[in-house]
């Protein structure tokens, strides 16, 4: 197994479109994998492929403290959603340090196939809802913050631009043999 690079916003590579799995072998099991060590690693509770520069329709969750609840969503459909939204502070492994409030429906039921292929459904509320509709965003080029006023997205912006920058530095200079 591996841990991935996740694509730091605004990369742009996170507004591609993600194209359905068509194919159920190996490759696409070592993938899932990798997408689940990643995110424990991170740590989070959830990815989509997008983050890891993947553009196919998958993704990762486990809402669980106890990490042992992994739910893999392969072209995931949503077939139903409750007129009822919900506001939840919300996280992004793309956008390190940055929570804020996104509205969305309150309850989902989701159609997607497992790693083999096999389809199955689910009923979501709470946070699961939450984290489907997010990670299922993703796959579509989208990203939390682009919910949020462009004042405030600029600012978030503005912030990520300075620490990628920094991190580069840090990063010459390790290859250097410096302190930093
Ligand atoms: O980047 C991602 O898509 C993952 C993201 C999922 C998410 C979190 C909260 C609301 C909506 C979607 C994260 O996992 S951010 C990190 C996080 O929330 C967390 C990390 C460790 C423990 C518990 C939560
Ligand atoms: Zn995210």
């Amino acid at each position: 197994m591996a841990i991935l690079n996740i694509l730091r916003y605004p990369d742009p590579r996170l507004h591609k479109v993600a194209k359905p799995v068509t194919v159920f072998d190996e490759r696409l099991e070592k993938l899932v994998a990798d997408m689940a060590e990643t995110m424990y690693d991170a740590p989070g509770i959830g990815l989509a492929a997008s983050q890891v520069d993947v553009h196919e329709q998958l993704l990762v969750i486990d809402i669980t403290e106890t990490k042992d609840d992994l739910v893999t969503y392969i072209n995931p459909e949503i077939i139903w959603a409750s007129d009822e939204k919900q506001v939840y502070d919300e996280g992004c492994l793309s956008v390190p340090g940055v929570y804020d409030g996104v509205e969305r429906h309150a309850k989902i039921k989701v159609r997607a196939l497992d790693v083999k292929g096999q389809p199955f459904e689910v009923e979501a509320d709470g946070l699961l809802a939450v984290c489907i509709q997010h990670e299922m965003d993703h796959l579509l080029g989208k990203v939390f913050v682009e919910y949020l006023s462009p004042l405030k997205r600029n600012r978030i912006k503005t912030k990520m631009i300075k620490e990628e920058r920094g991190l580069e530095r840090e990063a010459q200079l390790r290859a250097q043999g410096r302190r930093y």
